[in-house]
C-alpha cells in the first residue's frame, strides 16, 4: 500500500481542527496508520522546509512550524501523495477549491493547516524523521 506523511500544523492543532482534519482523510479512503502530536525543534524544521531555505519568509515559515505542537500522521492507500495533495489542496488557500481542506479552513498561505508530502522520496524521507 502507498503511504504519505501527512502534519497538521499548529494553527490547525491550536484551532481545534485536528479531528475533523483526520475525518477528511478517512472519508476519502485512506488510513491512518500511525499518529502523534509533537513539538519540532528548530533543526527539524529547517529540515522539514530545507528545500525554501533560500526563500525570504524561511525564518517566518520555521518560527511558525515551531510555535506550537503538530499533529503528525502517516497515512496508508493508494497513490497516497497524489490522492493526499488533492485533498489538502493548493499551497495558497486563496486558490485552494473548496471542497479541498485548505480551502474550506484556511484564508492565509503562511497558516495553511496542514502539510502533504510532495512526492515519494519526501514521504520516505519525512516519515523517516519523525517515526522512528
Ligand atoms: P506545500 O505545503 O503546498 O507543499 P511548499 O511550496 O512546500 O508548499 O511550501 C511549504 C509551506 O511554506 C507552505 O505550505 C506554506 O505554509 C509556506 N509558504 C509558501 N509560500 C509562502 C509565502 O509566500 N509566504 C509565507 N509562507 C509561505
Ligand atoms: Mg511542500
Amino acid at each position: 500500500m502507498d503511504r504519505t506523511f501527512v502534519m497538521v500544523k499548529p494553527d490547525g492543532v491550536a484551532r481545534g481542527l485536528i479531528g475533523k482534519i483526520v475525518t477528511r482523510f478517512e472519508e476519502k479512503g485512506f488510513t491512518i496508520a500511525a499518529a502523534k502530536l509533537m513539538q519540532l525543534n528548530q533543526l527539524e524544521a529547517e529540515r522539514h522546509y530545507d528545500h525554501l531555505r533560500a526563500k525570504a519568509f524561511f525564518g517566518e515559515l520555521v518560527a511558525f512550524i515551531t510555535s506550537g505542537p503538530v499533529f503528525a500522521m502517516i497515512v496508508e492507500g493508494k497513490d497516497a501523495v497524489k490522492n493526499a495533495r488533492a485533498l489538502i489542496g493548493a499551497t495558497n488557500p486563496l486558490e485552494a477549491a473548496l471542497g479541498t481542506i485548505r480551502g474550506d479552513y484556511a484564508m492565509d498561505v503562511a497558516s495553511n493547516i496542514v502539510h502533504g508530502s510532495d512526492n515519494d522520496e519526501n514521504a520516505e524521507r519525512e516519515i523517516g524523521m519523525y517515526f522512528r
